[in-house]
């Protein structure tokens, strides 16, 4: 029962997506790569953007150069892939759809590429616009505006 009422949700929500989706590219020019130097950090490069659910994140880098995964934010922070939310991604470009809300953390598991900076942290915001809100989960009164998260 849930499981239909989900599945219907989601579909609706990728046939509201599919005409408003933005493509990220990671890093801009530098790609998806090590820092090459100090000016540049990947939360730098998201700080100021809106991920929205639904949007693609493209990784450009070279494949056995680079690689790709997500992690909770405890393997973020420590640089590891333990934990790991899906497999590796080991071909370059990769194409990841934002498929939810929330953060969402991704590192290189090359060498020591994440500890020199080679990591990225986005927060992800809902894409529904207002209009047909979900019945579950979302307090009604919410305004669309971003709100500054307080403790
Ligand atoms: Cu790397």
């Amino acid at each position: 029962m849930m499981k239909a009422v989900f599945g219907a949700m989601f579909a609706v929500m990728l046939l509201h997506c599919a005409a408003g989706q933005t493509v990220h590219t990671v890093g801009d020019g530098v790609g998806w790569e090590i820092p090459p130097n100090n000016s540049f950090s990947y939360s730098n490069w998201a700080s100021g953007k809106t991920f929205m659910v639904g949007d693609i994140l493209v990784f450009n880098f070279m494949t056995n150069q680079h690689d790709v995964v997500r992690v909770p934010q405890a393997s973020y922070d420590a640089c590891t892939q333990d934990n790991a939310i899906g497999s590796v991604i080991t071909a370059g470009p990769a194409n990841i759809t934002l498929d939810s809300a929330g953060n969402h953390y991704y590192i290189c598991t090359f060498g020591r590429h994440c500890e020199f900076g080679q990591k990225l942290a986005v927060t992800v915001v809902s894409s529904t616009p207002g209009g047909a809100s979900p019945p579950m989960s979302t307090p009604p009164a919410t305004p669309t505006v971003p709100a500054t998260p307080s403790p």
